[in-house]
């Protein structure tokens, strides 16, 4: 991680209806009057997006509404992002940071969202342990059937929902969705190599470290896809063409650091 400058997809959810909370502290907000606002997450796997089930954000991270280059559309993400896009050609002019809000993790959770060729027409935030401020936009969409950070975490939250303070709602409809096949974890890598590890929780970092390794480079060069207009095609190939849709598709913008 950091070695070198890295190549995300940056996914658009557009906010369908935000947490009583987020309603609360944006009221009166004039600057987001008639403006569609996107919950934007940074991710390297495009490919996967069919099986996005619900968004990750840090409880106590901070997060802002920024302008972008379209005079309709604001951002939700870090600071730090929007000022790395504010020289990408995804702000107002060059350089230029213009946030209308400031918000707070806690507050988005339960702020419903649609997520981009998701099979769900709708999901939900929910909270992370180690959303990291200093990477992508601070905004994760969770694919638990790929990811095995995003199934331990929505494992996690199915089982503790009130520790969690998330309603059950927002997260035991959303299974995972099958996206991609390998010959060694078949076509739900995630919860496979969960179970194969004994991986129970988020918490076991060392053991995720290791399971996110196996099952990315596995899907990378050995997988298939199973779903969408790809379905019979390699991920390799299947990868950047999805990748240019969503862009071609205003659904997704192209953001590096
Ligand atoms: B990936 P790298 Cl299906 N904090 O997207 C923690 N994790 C973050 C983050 C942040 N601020 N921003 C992005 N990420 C996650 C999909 C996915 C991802 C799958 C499988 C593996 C995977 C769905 N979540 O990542 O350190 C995002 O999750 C494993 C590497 O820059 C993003 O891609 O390599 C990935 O970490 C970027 O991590």
């Amino acid at each position: 991680e950091g070695v070198g400058p890295q190549d995300y997809t940056c996914i658009k959810l557009k906010v369908i209806e935000f947490s009583p909370e987020t309603q609360a502290a944006l009221a009166g907000n004039k600057d987001i009057e008639g403006k569609t606002i996107f919950m934007v997450a940074a991710t390297l796997r495009p490919e996967t997006m069919y099986g996005q089930t619900n968004c990750f954000v840090g409880v106590d991270l901070k997060y802002g509404i920024f302008k972008t280059h379209k005079s309709d559309e604001l951002f939700l993400m870090t600071e730090r992002a929007a000022r790395n896009m504010a020289f990408q050609n995804l702000s107002p002019s060059n350089g230029e940071v213009s946030k209308v809000a400031d918000l707070v993790g806690r507050q988005l959770i339960g702020t419903q969202v649609k997520a981009p060729l998701s099979t769900y027409p709708s999901v939900y935030v929910l909270p992370m342990d180690g959303v990291l401020a200093t990477k992508g936009t601070g905004v994760v969409t969770s694919v638990p059937s790929d990811s095995p950070d995003d199934y331990a975490t929505v494992m996690d939250l199915k089982k503790k929902p009130d520790y969690y303070k998330v309603q059950p709602e927002w997260i035991v409809p959303f299974e995972p969705v099958a996206i991609i096949n390998t010959p060694t974890y078949g076509n739900l890598a995630a919860p496979t190599i969960c179970a194969q590890m004994k991986i129970a929780s988020q918490k076991d970092k060392t053991q995720l470290a290791l399971a996110k390794d196996a099952v990315y480079k596995d899907g990378f060069y050995n997988g298939v896809m199973v779903i969408g207009e790809y379905a019979g095609k390699p991920v390799q190939e299947a990868k950047p063409e999805i990748r240019k849709q969503l862009i071609e598709a205003g659904e997704a913008v192209p953001y590096n650091e």
